[in-house]
């Protein structure tokens, strides 16, 4: 998605190498970073949304355009936080422009998606007062067409949409987990037969928009795109350890200034630590 709006390769790692809070401008993309936090990003779409709605009201935004949309995504075990539920009723109630994309892929680390709900998610949308949509997730066409649907809808001022995306987690969460200890492999063997890219690569080949060259034309620039991704990664440089201080808050204050003094006091007490080491730099 970052990668759609223009963020380069390398962009979409920089936080998970943590050597930065954003890997790209937001302003600049019109995406916030993802967020660590499950499910903030519901609230803070919501409140950009209504921002929009403030915007109308004072004349700054002419609803006749159509109104700018706020699209967040999150899984299903987001669905269960505090921040999504909240999000929602506000979203629902000020009829904000604003879309929620809920990628269920049915895992939650090792926590199934039963546990989360006992109905489908997509029927919780009604309790809330908004209209949802249950998808394929891995139908990349009819994910395309209920997500233009949805931003219509917020673009008109109706309100929001709640997209239920179904999908499946085919890997590990992270590299510290191990899903063979919490799943069958019947499942993910079932699954691995409705691989998304595999699917829409066949159906552009039947509809004669895609031949072989043209296929491995793309598999090419995904493994360049790939390639250029894993050597700007390795490239990343550290950044100061007291740049840590920057952007935490808007304003310099005095505890921040404090806390900015004793770790730059640690940091000198490594001062005779050979160089190239963290410390020394
Ligand atoms: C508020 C909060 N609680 C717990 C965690 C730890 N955590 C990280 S990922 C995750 C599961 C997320 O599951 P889901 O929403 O289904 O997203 P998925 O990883 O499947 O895309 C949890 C509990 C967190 N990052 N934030
Ligand atoms: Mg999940």
């Amino acid at each position: 998605m970052a990668s759609v709006r223009g963020a380069a390769p390398v962009d979409l790692v920089r936080v998970w190498r943590g050597v930065t809070v954003c890997g790209w401008d937001p302003y600049a993309i019109g995406m916030a970073s993802p967020q660590v936090i499950i499910g903030a990003q519901a609230l803070h779409a919501t409140g950009w949304a209504m921002g929009v709605q403030l915007d109308v009201d004072a004349g700054r935004v002419d609803p006749a355009a159509g109104l700018p949309v706020g699209v967040a995504y999150f899984g299903d075990g987001a669905m269960s936080q505090g921040d999504v539920n909240e999000a929602f009723v506000f979203a629902s109630t000020y009829r904000s422009p604003v879309v929620f994309v809920c990628q269920n892929n049915q895992w939650a680390i090792s926590e199934p998606v039963a546990l989360q709900s006992r109905v489908p998610l997509v029927e919780r949308a009604r309790g809330f007062g908004m209209p949802g949509v249950r998808v394929d997730g891995n139908d990349v066409l009819a994910v395309l067409a209920v997500t233009r649907a949805a931003l219509d809808r917020a673009r008109r001022g109706d309100g929001p949409t709640l997209v239920e995306a179904v999908t499946y987690r085919m890997g590990p969460h992270t590299t510290a987990d191990d899903p063979k200890r919490y799943r069958d492999a019947a499942e993910v063997e079932a699954w691995a037969g409705r691989d998304p890219v595999a699917r829409f690569e066949a159906y552009l080949h039947g509809v004669g928009v895609l031949d072989d060259a043209a296929s491995d034309r793309v598999r090419e620039l995904a493994d360049a795109a790939a390639a250029e991704l894993r050597a700007g990664c390795v490239a990343l440089e550290d950044p100061p350890p007291l740049s840590l201080f920057d952007h935490v808050y808007a304003e310099p204050h005095a505890p921040l200034a404090r806390e900015r003094a004793a770790y730059a006091r640690y940091l000198a007490s490594f001062d005779d630590a050979p160089a190239g080491t963290a410390a020394s730099r």
